[in-house]
């Protein structure tokens, strides 16, 4: 954090081709709609923040060399990723926290690539979510891509996407072992397998309720940053929560966390002062009644606030230097 006060960029993607609903394509104008950069701004509490609204990625669907049949939408999928990739690498080039509004979660294989290279892969994932979103496309049931934004950036997973086509500018250079999940409660059997094998750091809800959001950070933070000198991804599922707080979202899962602890896992990590991207994924203003819209656009707010440094209490997180 420097004198001049934090940079911060904002970032819409209204892609939600990488899930089997529409909708969350409406959530970055929705969100900006319920005030978003008002209560960013107009906090005086916070007076050196500096906020600049990238607006939304434009994207179209690649021309394929053959069609791939695994991945649904895929030529969309990898059309809208290689985009965000690159506004994403040129926000972070700019010394910007770089916070996308999505979109579906698959949107995320575009933050990380983009994040990644732009830290010569020196960054750690922190991923909140209901599911862990690392199928390869072999093993996903669905095809849905924002099942596998995980895989897609993964190094030890690079040859799992060898077959398909255009992706070469993709640089999987992030080690399984620099992630760590909060949240988990629907993951599939082959994910657990890869998360087993590749031994990612997962937290799913038993532990949040054994140990508490404070010990779990501490443990998380420990192991993908030990050296605490890493670039910290942290790319938020608005399904991690429990869907009491935020049901407008496509695959809701009951017994999540509670948008108290969302928002205190948010402030710990702008408090490492390395938070360098921050996704907001999943809002779907069109599921659920319109006070169900209302709630979770509030809630997502609320954890985009905390990664500018907002405190619940009207003070600024200090950073240490
Ligand atoms: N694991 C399943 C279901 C799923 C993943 N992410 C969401 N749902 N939101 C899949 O499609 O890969
Ligand atoms: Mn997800
Ligand atoms: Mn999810």
């Amino acid at each position: 954090l420097n004198k001049e006060g934090k940079k911060v960029g904002i970032l819409g993607v209204p892609f939600s081709k990488g899930n089997g609903k529409t909708g969350a394509e409406q959530a970055p104008t929705a969100i900006l709609e319920h005030g978003l950069l008002k209560s960013l701004t107009n906090f005086d509490a916070n007076p050196n923040l500096d906020v600049e609204d990238f607006g939304e990625v434009k994207f179209s669907s690649k021309k394929l060399k053959r069609p791939v049949s695994d991945i649904k939408n895929y030529a969309e999928f990898i059309g809208c990723i290689e985009r965000v990739s690159k506004r994403v690498h040129s926000i972070i080039e700019e010394g910007r926290l770089c916070i996308t509004i999505g979109g579906d979660h698959s949107i995320a294989a575009g933050t990380v690539d983009g994040h990644a290279r732009a830290k010569d892969g020196n960054i750690a994932i922190l991923w909140i979510d209901a599911h862990a979103d690392i199928n390869t496309p072999k093993t996903s049931h669905t095809g849905h891509p924002h099942g596998m934004p995980l895989s897609f950036v993964v190094k030890e997973l690079r040859d799992h996407w060898s077959e398909y086509p255009e992706i070469e500018w993709r640089t999987p250079i992030v080690p399984a072992r620099n992630i760590a999940y909060i949240g988990l409660r629907s993951v599939d059997d082959y994910e657990r397998l890869i998360i087993d094998r590749l031994g990612i750091t997962a937290f799913g809800m038993d532990e949040v309720d054994d140990l508490g959001i404070p010990e779990i950070m501490r443990r998380a933070l420990k192991v993908i940053d030990p050296e605490q000198n890493r670039s910290i991804h942290l790319s938020f599922d608005i399904d991690g929560l429990d869907p009491l707080e935020a049901p407008a979202t496509g695959t809701p899962v009951r017994g999540g966390i509670t948008l108290r602890e969302g928002i205190q896992i948010v402030e710990t990590v702008y408090k490492t002062g390395r938070l360098g991207a921050f996704d907001l994924c999943e809002v779907n203003p069109q599921m659920g009644r319109e006070e169900d819209v209302r709630k979770t656009l509030q809630a997502a707010t609320d954890l985009i606030k905390a990664a500018t440094g907002h405190r619940r209490s009207g003070r600024t997180a200090k950073i240490p230097t």
